[in-house]
């Protein structure tokens, strides 16, 4: 039989997540999202993705990964308001905490990145996030992501690959095809998983239908994060967020004092949050 990623009711809880991604590194939530929420959020996003000018990083290799016909978008507290209230869904803010705390007694967010893949696009290399820091060994994973679907998905249309139960696997091993899934998901369902898990972007084998989904990362509050979202995203507009959002995006004092750390982030050796207020 091939594999299968499980499928979770939108009223699931926080542990029916963590039993889940504990077994197979991924679980769907199926309509996590209200259809009112994805709609606004897509409108929002509507107008950013026509003005959308291309992949453009700076660097060959990380257009060859982004994918020359997919629309990336960053910065999203500033230019999509919607997003807030993804970013704070406590079924992901609360697994993340949860899977992250034996290596990370706080967690900021990774990244929060429409992911928009074209027609034509290949799939990505698969690939585990946690590579992101390949020089680092915790004994766990780093990060915790999500891709949560804003159209109704379909592997045709570049649904996430993902190779369940691949967190338990030795770095070196890679899957047969009879070992990974291509995600299918209806607007406002949303994959979790873990950074160990094996997974890629899909290739879009449609001739006109674009894939829209959005990826929000959580991450060890001690990593330098993919998105730099000090520079992404305004401090006034911080400053109009609810406080769990602020400290999410870096404006609080990292403080692992209580499990032998130390402490990370100061603004002006103080907590940033000192700023917003
Ligand atoms: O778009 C997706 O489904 C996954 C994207 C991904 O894994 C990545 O960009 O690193």
């Amino acid at each position: 039989m091939s594999a299968q990623l499980t499928h979770l009711p939108a009223d699931c809880t926080v542990d029916d997540v963590l039993d889940v991604s504990e077994r197979d590194g991924g679980v769907i939530v199926h309509g996590l999202f209200s259809p009112v929420l994805v709609a606004r959020f897509n409108a929002e996003l509507e107008p950013l993705l026509d003005a959308h000018g291309g992949t453009n990083s700076g660097s060959d290799a990380s257009d060859d990964f982004l994918g020359r016909k997919t629309r990336r978008l960053q910065g999203l507290a500033a230019k999509a308001p919607s997003f807030v209230e993804i970013l704070l869904e406590p079924r992901f803010v609360n697994v993340a905490e949860s899977i992250l705390e034996p290596v990370s007694p706080q967690v900021i967010m990774n990244n929060g990145e429409v992911i928009d893949i074209g027609p034509g696009e290949a799939a990505q290399p698969l690939h585990r996030d946690d590579d992101a820091w390949n020089f680092a060994r915790p004994t766990g994973p780093m990060i915790v992501n999500t891709i949560t679907a804003l159209v109704d998905i379909t592997p045709e249309l570049g649904g996430t690959q993902v190779v369940p139960g691949s967190h338990r696997w030795d770095s070196d091993r890679m899957p047969d095809e009879s070992e990974i899934v291509a995600c299918t998901m209806t607007a406002g369902s949303a994959l979790i998983f873990r950074g160990d898990t094996i997974h890629a972007g899909g290739a879009n084998t449609t001739t006109d239908s674009r894939r829209r989904a959005l990826s929000t990362g959580y991450c060890c509050g001690w990593l330098r994060p993919v998105e730099n979202s000090y520079t992404n995203i305004p401090v006034d507009v911080i400053r109009m967020l609810p406080r769990r959002a602020q400290e999410l995006l870096g404006y609080q004092l990292y403080d692992a004092s209580s499990v032998g750390g130390g402490y990370l982030g100061y603004h002006d050796m103080g907590d940033p949050m000192q700023l917003l207020t």
